[in-house]
């Protein structure tokens, strides 16, 4: 007999990596699983997710005071669910299609299958009338299994990357399984209420759902629609931003660069729905057009390495490498680099050093669930100073409305954005940036998970 649980959350990856050379695990970092720790503890909570490494599941266990439930995925599974369906279809068509998604029916009876796989090991450690919490495009069909197999449990499902709209979504052959998968959940969360109106567009047509005022109904069920922006640990950054050790740092960062320098700073998971090609295209503009200005300034790019795997995640890579080749060959010079770009990830501190150095932030997205590094920007900035340009498609836009918010394909207003954003009056970015950072301290992801549970617990 297993032991069970009251509370299970499911998720592709567990909160957890191996470290294959100590011989241990180490916590992930972010701010879903620092938000979700506590609520884990409070109620003995169980974990249920892949360890990352294919064809590697050991038995249960407890790390950080998590119950950890590792579920197995085979190397051919890991291609064909995750890289293959996940990656190559969903991926691309929930983000409006910006890359031409694939369907491949080898892909989705894969996905099917570890769905299933994912359900049955929540249903077998959720306690009777117990609540499961399903996360994102990896699992929409797991409310779904897990319903018929436990029609006692109360099913939550929340989307982290955007809904798209329904002329999108239609083209999924498998639109109607989908739906079905999604419509098992009691509660679905999603990040923006674009999302929440998409999806419910498309269960309106292509589902046996109907209206149930601004919910539905399937099957004699009510499903509630929610609408909950994720967020982060704002109290974390604030308190490391205001660090002696993160002072220094960024002391060191700063003194890299002459004082008149302004540092606009760009940080991102390197994934073609970032826009990061757009931003330095612009950024070659700004510079073509006011050579003075964008003289006095430097692109701080960092990207973190994603899905290598996939051919246009290299191509993504080869376009942004070949820009910052571009840019530097032709406005840089001995003694100043236009752009320094670092492919790699940073550790936490780091991270907030740069966050803490940054005149202007770049958060240019062409497509995106919400985007946290505009947020962590945001609380990050401890003395009301700093500007953020952000992309109106980053669900983020629709909270943060006291950024510079821009189309990333409007080459010429985003170059334009810059050389206004490296002139912006100090009283003004004040103003900005604490009217910002109101609502990144007041509506944080503690506030974001307590949102969510309470709507499945009532
Ligand atoms: P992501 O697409 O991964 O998440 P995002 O929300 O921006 O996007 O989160 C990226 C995280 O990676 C941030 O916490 C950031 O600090 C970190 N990061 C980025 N570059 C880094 C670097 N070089 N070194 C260290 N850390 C780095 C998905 C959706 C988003 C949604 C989140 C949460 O695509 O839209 O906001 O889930 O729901």
């Amino acid at each position: 007999m297993e032991d069970t649980s009251n509370f299970v959350v499911i998720s592709n990856r567990l909160p957890v990596s191996r470290d294959e050379e100590e011989g241990r695990w180490e916590t992930s970092p972010g701010g879903l699983v620092s938000a979700l720790v506590p609520i884990l503890r409070e109620r003995e909570g169980v974990w249920i997710g892949w360890t990352g490494v294919p064809d590697f599941a050991p038995p249960p266990f407890t790390h950080d005071d998590m119950r950890l439930h590792p579920v197995p995925l085979s190397q051919q599974e890991m291609e064909a669910y995750y890289l293959g369906f996940c990656n190559n279809t969903l991926w691309p068509l929930y983000h409006n299609a910006i890359r031409t998604p694939q369907y491949h029916r080898r892909w989705w009876h894969p996905y099917r299958e570890t769905n299933e796989r994912f359900a049955e090991a929540a249903g077998r450690v959720l306690a009777p009338s117990g609540v499961a919490w399903v996360h994102d495009y990896q699992l929409q069909l797991v409310p779904r299994y897990l319903r018929e197999w436990r029609p006692d449990a109360t099913i939550g499902f929340f989307l982290h990357i955007p809904f798209p709209p329904v002329e999108l979504f239609a083209y999924l052959p498998w639109r109607e399984s989908v739906l079905e998968g999604l419509l098992g959940a009691d509660v679905l969360a999603f990040q923006t209420r674009q999302s929440v109106s998409n999806f419910r567009n498309a269960a309106l047509q292509y589902s046996a759902a109907r209206p149930d005022g601004d919910d539905l109904k399937y099957e004699g069920r009510r499903v509630r629609l929610q609408w909950a922006p994720i967020s982060i640990d704002a109290e974390n950054f604030e308190s490391t931003a205001r660090s002696r050790a993160v002072a220094d740092r960024a002391a060191r960062l700063r003194e890299q660069f002459p004082p008149v320098r302004r540092i606009l700073l760009g940080v991102d998971r390197l994934d073609y729905t970032k826009g990061i090609d757009h931003r330095l295209r612009a950024i070659h503009t700004f510079h073509s057009r006011h050579p003075k200005e964008a003289a006095e300034t430097v692109l701080l790019q960092l990207a973190v390495p994603s899905r290598e795997e996939l051919i246009q995640y290299a191509e993504q890579r080869d376009r942004v490498e070949r820009l910052v080749g571009q840019i530097n060959g032709e406005f840089g010079r001995p003694g100043y680099t236009p752009v320094v770009y670092m492919y790699r990830q940073l550790e936490f501190e780091e991270l907030v050093a740069a966050y803490s150095v940054a005149d202007v932030m770049l958060v240019t997205p062409l497509c995106d669930g919400m985007n946290l590094v505009a947020k962590e920007y945001v609380a990050s900035r401890v003395s009301d100073d700093g500007l953020l340009v952000l992309s109106e498609f980053a669900g983020a836009a629709s909270e943060l409305k006291e950024a510079v918010l821009i189309n990333p394909l409007n080459l010429d207003q985003l170059a334009e954005a810059l050389r206004r954003a490296v002139q912006t009056p100090p009283e003004e970015a004040a103003t900005r940036m604490q009217a910002l950072r109101a609502t990144v301290q007041r509506y944080d992801v503690y506030r974001w998970s307590r949102k969510c549970i309470e709507a499945l617990e009532n």
